[in-house]
């Protein structure tokens, strides 16, 4: 799963980018990983698979992860932009979801580009430029659809018509989301993967002490349905600095529960409906993996490996908690708990999966 920073100059991206790289995972166990400068690779934490983990006896964990990537250069007017403006909205498009970052600290020896700390207005700004970006890429599209279109093709038709409602909505600044897409052209939307209509965390980078998001930015969150949550990017900054012990005793200081950065990353989580599952065994490691809900075992199993998928027979499948209360496989097999699947099965939050496969 990718996540884009996005925000003003000066928002506080890149701080709270820092904290999440000092919160990261040791990249030994991501192998597929790239590791690139503007990328941090975070652990979603999850107590479950830690149970797991106990139970089966296995030699390590190894969440599942989300990568950051922090997208500098988004000014007014980039869209237009040559170059780096270009490039940092080929970033985003690539991203399931965006982190946007306001400033709403009152710290003067910080400048702001425009002169004065309004988030809802530098909200504005940032949302039109995406809204911009959308347009011209629906625009280009649209060029080209309505040409197949004439040709009678059915999926053509309907997304040329999605496209000509989709301009119309961001000419008069409503985000790609407000727009349902086509039935009969179920590619269009992802092929096109408008910026606007991606989820949206909110993160308000506060004064040092207030644990606040201003009431604008919360309302404007939920106006879209949309998650706020309120950090200082500059204390996690500095707390990712710290040793464990000297972290705790400042966030004591400072009445400040959760980390931050939990609270980003697990906002960052639930933006996509998601369901969690776990593989583990014995001297093997135990993994967490993310599925959008509604998905089968078959789909999982593409989560873990194309082979896997591809040579699916059936399988073996058990509640985590089941399997805890089993004291692991054998007694999950002894008490019926754990069954054989096909690969319809419905996946469901917190299952333990073992593939059968033909390689
Ligand atoms: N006082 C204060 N300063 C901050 C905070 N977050 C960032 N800054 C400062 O604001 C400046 C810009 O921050 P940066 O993270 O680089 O912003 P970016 O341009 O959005 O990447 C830096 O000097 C930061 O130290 C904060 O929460 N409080
Ligand atoms: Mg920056």
């Amino acid at each position: 799963m990718k996540v884009g920073i996005v925000g003003m100059p000066n928002a506080g991206k890149s701080s709270l980018f820092n904290a999440l790289t000092r919160a990261g995972v040791d990249a030994a166990n991501y192998p597929f990983t790239t590791i690139e400068p503007n990328v941090a690779v975070v652990a979603v934490a999850d107590e479950r698979l830690d149970a797991v983990a106990r139970v089966v006896r296995a030699c390590e964990i190894v969440p599942d992860t989300i990568d950051f990537h922090d997208i500098a250069g988004l000014v007014a007017g980039a869209h237009s932009g040559e170059g780096l403006g270009n490039r940092f909205l080929a970033n985003i498009r690539e991203t399931d979801a965006i982190v946007h970052v306001v400033r709403a600290h009152h710290d003067e020896s910080i400048i702001h580009p425009d002169g004065r700390v309004d988030p809802l207005a530098d909200i504005e700004t940032i949302e039109t430029e995406l809204i911009y970006a959308d347009l011209e890429q629906a625009e280009r599209r649209h060029d080209r659809v309505v040409r197949t279109a004439r040709s009678g093709e059915r999926a053509a038709i309907a997304e040329e018509a999605w496209l000509r409602e989709l301009i119309g909505a961001l000419q008069s600044g409503r985000p790609a989301r407000t727009v349902p897409p086509p039935d009969d052209a179920p590619h269009a939307l992802r092929d096109l993967g408008p910026l606007t209509a991606k989820p949206v965390l909110f993160v308000a980078n506060v004064d040092e002490g207030s644990h606040e998001v201003p009431p604008a930015v919360a309302e404007h969150a939920a106006a879209q349905g949309a998650v706020a949550v309120a950090v200082s990017s500059r204390i996690e900054s500095e707390l990712a600095e710290l040793d464990d012990e000297d972290a705790a005793a400042m966030r004591a200081d400072l009445g400040l529960s959760e980390t931050g950065l939990q609270r980003v990353v697990g906002g960052a989580f639930s933006l996509l409906d998601l369901i969690a599952f776990f593989t583990a065994g014995e001297d093997k490691p135990a993994q967490s993996w993310h599925l959008r809900r509604g998905r089968t075992a078959w789909h999982a199993a593409g989560e873990i490996h194309s082979d896997i998928q591809r040579g699916f027979v059936r399988a073996e499948v058990i509640g985590w908690q089941e399997l805890v209360d089993a004291g692991g496989y054998a007694g999950g097999r002894d008490r019926g708990t754990l069954r054989l699947e096909g690969r319809d099965y419905q996946m469901r939050d917190g299952d333990v999966m073992t593939v059968k496969f033909t390689p």
